[in-house]
């Protein structure tokens, strides 16, 4: 117990740290976790992340340096981060299907409903009041995605899993289909992992390496280190840059995200199903062919996407997505007419997206007419979405 100056009343943290539980449960976070805000460990690995220039084109990495790993100097006075997960596996989220459906859009499976950071920012500013309640002189920031800090790592101290060797957070009753959000607090909560099952937190990755194996890009670099630069996630929503022409290929039919790393891993089998109605698929976004979207002027593209993550990524990264894919797709008329329609009023950006499509096309067309025949190392890829979608439909039935 810690007492106050003169007239407040003490203040429990240990009751406050168990209402603060069942607060963000009742605010419908899958799980809630308190932390120290101690990242020292993590400054060596992601200094190398950054010198080795696995961002990319985020310049936003780069800008703030070690603050990443030190949650106080974004915050100053923070000693304590509450740390939340929230499902958001969408029912019939039908992975096998659209993956092979290649005249379809895959859309990962976060992106299918309205965007998370606002719903999550929300609700951990409410629980952030909440506390204020009991505590008038708290101090608190609601994170979610955008501050510059390292959540894997926050969330992996709190308890809520261990960071997978697709550097993703896993939960062995929850798999990973969940966002991450944190309030930093400059409270001396008790921490939560010195009173769960701290077996949690413990990496259970063990000798598998599925994930490495089935990455379309070989992105995932070594264990537990992405180089974001091959992963289509990054490619396809955060560069605004061509997609570099030998990793085309590899997309497929993936125009926004990536889920196969994730959907390759055991866990996953534990999923649980997103209760939010916020999460399930609008405007049938996950099952839609590619000539539809592309079809999709600007101002249907904004007004439909209005509350969706993807709206984020603008039009011109939009239409060089799905002009890639549609690259890929097999050889049909209906495609090359669409492409060679959109090239009469597409941007210089766009357009050269769409010539690469088209010459793809004209190669598709030829392997439908000598079947068999190979175009640029296509066999392999297929046989790698093929050992995909075969581990899905055996291992993720609900969701195949
Ligand atoms: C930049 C970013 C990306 C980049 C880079 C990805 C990456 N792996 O770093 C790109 C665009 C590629 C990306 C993709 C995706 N992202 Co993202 N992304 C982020 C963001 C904004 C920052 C991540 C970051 O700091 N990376 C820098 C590296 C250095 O940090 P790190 O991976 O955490 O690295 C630490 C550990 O790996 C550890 N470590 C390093 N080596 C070793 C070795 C061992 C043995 C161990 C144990 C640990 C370890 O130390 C590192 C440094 O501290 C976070 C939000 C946030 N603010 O944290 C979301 C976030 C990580 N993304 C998320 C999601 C959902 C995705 C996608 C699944 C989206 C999709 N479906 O397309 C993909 C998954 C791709 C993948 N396999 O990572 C979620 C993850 C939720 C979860 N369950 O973990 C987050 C947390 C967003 C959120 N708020 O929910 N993302
Ligand atoms: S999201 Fe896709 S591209 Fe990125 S690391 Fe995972 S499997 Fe590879
Ligand atoms: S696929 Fe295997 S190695 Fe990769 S995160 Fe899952 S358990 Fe770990």
């Amino acid at each position: 117990m810690t007492f106050h100056p003169i007239n407040d009343p003490p203040i429990n943290y240990q009751l406050l740290s168990d209402k603060i539980v069942r607060w963000a449960e009742q605010l419908g976070f899958s799980q809630v976790g308190i932390c120290d805000v101690d990242l020292s460990k993590h400054e060596q690995p992601l200094l190398d992340w950054l010198d080795k220039n696995y961002h990319g084109d985020m310049d936003y990495m780069n800008r703030h340096g070690l603050m990443r790993a030190r949650p106080a100097e974004l915050v100053p006075g923070s000693i304590r981060a509450i740390s939340v997960r929230l499902d958001y596996l969408p029912t019939n989220a039908k992975f096998a299907k659209t993956l092979q459906a290649k005249d379809h859009a895959y859309i990962s499976r976060y992106a299918l409903g309205r965007d998370y950071h606002k719903l999550m920012r929300k609700r951990l500013q409410q629980l952030g009041s909440k506390i204020s309640e009991h505590c008038e002189s708290l101090n608190f920031r609601a994170l979610v995605d955008s501050a510059p800090i390292l959540e894997r790592p926050l969330a992996e101290k709190a308890g809520l899993g261990w960071v997978g060797k697709h550097s993703l957070l896993l939960n062995k009753q929850a798999g990973s289909w969940f966002f991450l959000g944190e309030l930093l607090v400059d409270i001396p909560l008790p921490l939560t992992t010195t009173h769960v099952d701290k077996s949690i937190s413990e990496n259970k990755c063990g000798e598998c390496v599925a994930c490495i194996k089935i990455c379309p890009t070989q992105a995932i670099v070594e264990p537990y280190v992405v180089d974001a630069r091959r992963c289509i996630s990054y490619f396809t929503i955060e560069s605004a840059a061509p997609i570099p022409v030998e990793l085309r290929p590899l997309m497929g039919n993936r125009i926004y995200g990536c889920d196969d790393c994730q959907l390759v891993c055991p866990w996953n089998i534990y999923a649980k199903l997103s209760l939010e109605k916020d999460f399930q698929q609008r405007n049938n976004l996950g099952n839609i062919t590619l000539l539809e979207l592309f079809s999709w002027q600007e101002d249907y593209f904004l007004s439909t996407l209005s509350g969706s993550a993807i709206r984020r990524i603008g039009y011109q990264s939009w239409q060089r997505n799905i002009a890639v894919a549609l690259g890929n797709a097999p050889y049909s008329e209906s495609i090359t007419r669409a492409l060679n329609l959109k090239l009469e009023t597409a941007s210089v950006f766009v357009a050269e997206h769409i010539n690469w499509a088209l010459e793809q096309q004209k190669l598709n067309k030829v392997k439908t007419l000598k079947a068999g025949i190979e175009v640029n190392g296509e066999l392999n890829r297929d046989k790698l979405n093929q050992k995909l979608i075969r581990s899905i439909e055996k291992s993720l039935p609900r969701d195949a």
